[in-house]
């Protein structure tokens, strides 16, 4: 029933205090190339493991990811076939509501122009347009791609998501399946991608998608705005897209390989707002007590919440 920790770039130590204060009865070790007890770890929590950590552990019945985002796990072939719990949390949830309805409603009230007006001394007022004649589209309705649509609609927008399975959400219009892709394009202004990172979404908004956008629309051409995962996109028809005048602006807060190369050309588009995949963290004592509660209602029988379907990858 011990517990072992596989955490890139997170103060592990840290961690294990506190999960230790949570489950008081379990050895908690942070993996460093080995454990004490290798045979006695039952549970893994990781972020980015060192793929050395699953053969060394042969006991393992349940996977922790310390992110939403499982990509991090599912990429690596070593990865066993045990139940995978990815963290589903309020706090994280509305943190990326928070980013998404930020970063909509500064291309929708325009202001990267009065920014740059701003620090060229001028005062000039645009025109406006309405939240209700914008439509935004938001590329996968799970957890999170439904608190920002959610959040997005009660502020005006005209909001609809594409999603694997058709959803029933009162006053968002649902688009299912690649055979209804182009259609949500061709009707989306700002589009918002919060898709997992899978085989299927694998470099999904490329350029061709990006030319079924709306041109038409009340803010003169449309917008991009991706918290997902990087790898979804196409970078460099993104650059493209921005370069040419075919996308209005971009806000990307997640990147193919991160930290975002120095000599990527997205750093010196003057539409792209580049935040380095701060989106959504996380309280660590709610995800740390997320955790132990699970481990405690699993031992006495309960279901693991929030699993991961291995096969789809999300
Ligand atoms: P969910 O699993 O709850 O939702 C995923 C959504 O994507 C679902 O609606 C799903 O459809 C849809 N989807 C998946 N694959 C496809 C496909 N091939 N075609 C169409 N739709 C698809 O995930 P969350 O909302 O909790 O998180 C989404 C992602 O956000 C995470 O995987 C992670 O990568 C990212 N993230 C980024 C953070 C940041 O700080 N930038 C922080 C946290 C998460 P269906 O509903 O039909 O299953
Ligand atoms: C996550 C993330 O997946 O922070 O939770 O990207």
């Amino acid at each position: 029933m011990n517990l072992v920790l596989s955490l890139k770039s997170f103060n592990e130590p840290e961690w294990i205090d506190r999960l230790q204060a949570l489950l008081p009865n379990r050895k908690i070790e942070g993996w460093n190339g080995g454990v004490a007890e290798p045979e006695k770890a039952e549970y893994l929590l990781a972020w980015k493991p060192d793929p050395a950590v699953f053969s060394a552990l042969p006991n393992l019945k349940v996977i922790f990811s310390l992110g939403a985002g499982v990509d991090h796990l599912t990429s690596l072939p070593e990865l066993p076939n045990l139940p995978l719990v990815r963290i589903v949390d309020p706090d994280l949830t509305s943190r990326m509501t928070e980013w998404v309805v930020f970063q909509t409603l500064l291309h929708h009230r325009q202001h990267l122009t009065y920014a740059a007006q701003q620090e060229a001394g001028v005062w000039n007022g645009h025109r406006q347009w309405a939240a209700k004649d914008v439509r935004v589209g938001i590329l996968g309705l799970g957890e999170l791609g439904l608190d920002s649509a959610k959040a997005l609609k009660a502020l005006g927008f005209n909001v609809a998501g594409w999603s694997r399975s058709p959803k029933d959400v009162d006053g968002i219009e649902s688009f299912a399946g690649e055979d209804q892709l182009e259609a949500f394009l061709n009707r989306t202004d700002i589009l918002i991608n919060l898709l997992p990172s899978t085989p299927a979404t694998h470099k999904l908004v490329n350029a061709e998608r990006l030319a079924m956008l709306s041109q038409s629309g009340a803010l003169g051409g449309p917008v991009y705005i991706n918290a997902g995962r990087g790898a979804t996109q196409d970078e460099a028809a993104i650059d493209t897209a921005l370069t040419s005048g075919q996308l209005k602006g971009a806000s990307l807060d997640v990147f193919a390989i991160e930290p975002l190369a120095d000599t990527s050309p997205l750093w010196q588009q003057r539409n792209c707002i580049i935040t380095p995949h701060v989106a959504a963290e996380s309280d660590p004592q709610a995800l740390s007590e997320y955790v132990a509660q699970q481990i405690k209602g699993f031992e006495r029988g309960e279901a693991l919440e929030n699993l991961v379907d291995l096969e789809v990858g999300y």
